[in-house]
């Protein structure tokens, strides 16, 4: 078990409460008359909006509340992520969703893609066509092309003119918080890491429902602070022998958290989360210089995630990453039914086990009845390291 001395300041609230003090904030912004837009992918690239005043909101689900709702549309071996998100906008459960003016979704996988055509029916929505490669011209061009018609159509929706001085202010400040969260997970570098693989977590998680920028990173120049003072005054919440694991696969939060309990109440701790949750998002600026259409293109297309092919950005990210946290073993969370995801882990594990990094893979979904046997099978892993 990580031994936990004292508990650390308690910066970013839990799931939980980050939602709660999100819907509230989220009414604040709809009566003070700004525009918001919802947005379901880490393609999306979120500058455009603030670029024009508006806030945006991740609108992924994390619970398994709403999918018996879905499934009476949904087939039932769908992506939970997808069920989730679209039960949650019938059942207009989700304020996020509820108060969201546009949604923004990408051609990513053909469960998204298809169940935005549904979600049109009820939402205003804008598709961006994402290519699914990242390397040539012909997918180079077509994406930049893709941002000016999701800038036009803010525009249109809106009625407001997105200047390209906007869009460089917007691309600065997003560099500051990618800048900021990643000066935060880094420092799970040093061993033992200063804080668990769920804080982590929860910090990360958290960080997407502050909505005013000035105070979510002074929020998080203060946890990192906190952070260091605790661990320069001795604190030791994690045990040294603890074995590092790193953590890839499928988005993460809300209920899928479960994977890093088990894998923490087996004795090891999780100090990197290379999926879209954490470094995936942060590890890169965007350039400041130059068009800022072009850069905001350049930058998300080089996402590494599942749906390209090849997916090469995945592994350098992941190689990395292995190597700058010195991880012991990574663990794959892969949700039931993402086929892309699913497909790619055994090139991920060959991948792995080239370097001699041991590897599990877990399948999951958005409900609590596999806990034990996930427990026994991150408790095998951990064992073995
Ligand atoms: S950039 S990871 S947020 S696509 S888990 S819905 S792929 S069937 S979420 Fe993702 Fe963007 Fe990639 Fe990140 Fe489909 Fe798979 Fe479900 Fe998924």
């Amino acid at each position: 078990m990580i031994q936990m001395k004292t508990e650390l300041p308690q910066i970013f609230e839990s799931f939980a409460e980050a939602r709660q003090n999100g819907f509230l904030a989220m009414k604040k912004i709809k009566d003070s008359g700004k525009g918001v837009v919802g947005q379901f992918c880490t393609y999306t690239p979120q500058e455009i909006f603030t670029a024009a005043g508006l806030v945006c909101v991740g609108l992924c689900s994390t619970s398994d509340e709403t999918i018996p709702a879905a499934e009476k549309v949904l087939p039932s071996n769908l992506c939970p992520l997808i069920k989730s998100s679209y039960g949650f906008a019938i059942t207009d459960k989700c304020p996020y969703m509820y108060f969201s003016d546009l949604v923004v979704g990408e051609t990513t996988c053909d469960g998204k893609v298809k169940m935005y055509e549904l979600l049109a029916k009820i939402k205003n929505v804008h598709i961006l066509e994402l290519p699914r490669r990242q390397d040539t011209p012909e997918a180079k061009a077509l994406w930049r092309a893709e941002l000016v018609r999701l800038r036009e159509r803010v525009e249109k929706d809106f009625g407001v003119t997105i200047t390209d001085d906007n869009l460089r202010d917007a691309i600065r400040r997003r560099n500051v918080e990618r800048r900021l969260l990643k000066e935060l997970y880094e420092l799970s570098q040093m061993t033992p890491p200063p804080i668990t693989g769920l804080r982590q977590l929860q910090i990360l998680f958290g960080a997407q429902f502050k909505f005013d920028w000035h105070e979510k990173v002074a929020e998080i120049q203060r946890a990192i602070d906190s952070i260091r003072e605790a661990y320069e005054a001795g604190e030791r919440p994690v045990s040294e022998a603890a074995p590092r694991i790193l953590i890839t696969g499928c988005p993460m939060g809300g209920v899928t958290e479960k994977i890093v309990k088990v894998i923490e109440e087996a004795g090891a701790v999780v100090v990197a989360f290379e999926n879209c949750t954490g470094a995936k998002q942060m590890d890169r600026q965007c350039r400041e210089e130059g068009d800022p259409l072009t850069n905001l293109a350049d930058h998300y297309l080089q996402i590494g995630c599942s749906v390209m092919t090849p997916d090469n950005n995945r592994f350098e990210l992941l190689g990395r990453l292995c190597k700058q946290f010195q991880v012991d073993g990574v663990v794959e969370m892969t949700l039931q039914a993402c086929h892309t995801y699913a497909i790619e882990s055994h090139s991920i594990k060959t991948f792995l086990q080239e370097k001699g990094i041991p590897y599990l893979q877990l399948e999951t979904d958005y409900g609590t009845a596999d806990i034990g046997q996930l427990s026994t099978r991150a408790g095998a892993f951990v064992e073995m390291l």
